[in-house]
């Protein structure tokens, strides 16, 4: 094993707790000396010990003399944990690889600082973009405070979502619909329109065999006309949390939080919520991803103001025809070509027939 291998191996412990470190980012760490590695670790849960030190209790006092693989820059802060970079210094780490800085202004550069100031000798950048690409959420979320958002749809290879009385059951295979439920176990929360709410009556909670984590569910309802025999309101299976404005039925929102609903009252815009105070104000309550299930007329609104981060689109090959049947992304149309939105870093996936496209728009 070189050192790119012992790195990428940082990488896969890391991302085992793909979906269970938010608002943490993942963390790999691989210790080795002599060719032989002496401790591995992962961060796995916020608030629990960082991938350093899981490492490092692994390797005992061997660490002394040791190599260090490290998937993000060590800590030099007391958070809810003391700092890695005093621990390593501690127990006579000789060499660190770090793939990339931490964001986190807390930290950036001065976790790298503190070893060197140490005699730590420190290479930073191997792997980097493997890294940077598993914790793009932690990435964006740690520096702005708004949620990185995820725009899912499935569509027919025509562009709809769903026939024209809103029949939508079933456009993609069963493999790409497993997908899914693995984007809803990984995502701190996932939002749709209150249209979806009333045609599809979705339960909206992660059904994987293996089982798994429910996001909290978020609903767009600007004056609140959810019906409140929705399966989403029942808050038993997982949290629901209503957006509207001002202009709501105060009765039927004293209503819903009798049950246990949060209701977030957002600025309005045009007489609907605006997306950008709602980004905002469930990133200040630690929401820091979110899965946008649609429908067509809220997967419009990210659109055309440009608030997703990534689109997640399953392709099945089925034709529904007609300009009647519901498009993927509704409301108005970019006037010219010149103003489509147009994906980079695309990525394309299998799922039996269906096929699966992931970018990222031309605008992040
Ligand atoms: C590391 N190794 O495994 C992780 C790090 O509240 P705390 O103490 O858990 O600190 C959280 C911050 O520490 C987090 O925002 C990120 O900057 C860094 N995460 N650092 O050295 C780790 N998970
Ligand atoms: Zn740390």
């Amino acid at each position: 094993m070189n050192d790119i291998d012992y790195m990428n191996l940082a990488l896969t412990l890391a991302e085992s707790a793909e979906g269970r470190t938010s608002p943490n980012p993942m963390v790999g760490a691989v210790i080795v000396k002599n060719q032989q590695i002496i401790g591995m670790g992962a961060h796995l849960k916020a608030g629990t010990e960082h991938a350093e030190i899981h490492a490092l209790n692994m390797a005992g006092s061997a660490a002394h003399g040791s190599t260090m693989y490290v998937t993000l820059e060590p800590c030099n802060h007391f958070g809810k944990t003391p700092p890695c970079t005093q621990r390593i210094i501690q127990e006579g780490v000789r060499k660190v690889y770090i793939a990339t800085l931490d964001p986190n202004p807390l930290v950036s550069g001065r976790g790298v600082a503190a070893l060197q100031e140490a005699g730590i000798e420190v290479v930073v950048g191997l792997l980097a973009e493997k890294s940077m690409k598993m914790n793009e959420i932690f990435n964006k979320y740690v520096v702005s405070k708004i949620p990185y958002i995820v725009l899912k749809a499935a569509i027919t290879l025509d562009g709809k979502i769903a026939s024209k009385s809103g029949d939508s059951k079933w456009i993609t295979n069963e493999l790409s619909r497993n997908k899914v439920h693995q984007l809803r176990n990984q995502l701190d929360a996932i939002l749709v329109g209150v249209n979806t709410v009333s045609y599809d009556d979705p339960m909206l909670t992660t059904r994987l065999g293996e089982g798994g984590r429910n996001p909290i569910r978020v609903i767009l309802d600007s004056h609140l006309t959810i019906q409140e025999d929705a399966q989403v309101l029942d808050t038993d299976i997982a949290p629901t949390l209503i957006i509207c404005t001002e202009q709501r039925d105060h009765e039927k929102e004293q209503r819903l939080l009798e049950r246990g609903i949060q209701i977030i009252i957002a600025k309005s815009q045009d007489g609907q919520v605006d997306l950008r105070d709602c980004l905002i104000q469930l990133g200040a309550r630690g929401i820091t991803s979110i899965l946008v299930e649609g429908g067509s007329r809220t997967h419009g609104s990210f659109l055309r103001q440009q608030l997703f981060d990534k689109l997640v689109l399953f392709i099945a090959p089925k034709i529904i025809g007609g300009n009647d049947a519901i498009s993927v992304f509704g409301g108005s149309s970019f006037p010219s070509m010149k103003q489509a939105i147009e994906l980079k870093n695309i990525e394309t996936r299998h799922y039996g027939e269906d096929l699966c496209i992931i970018g990222y728009p031309n605008y992040i």
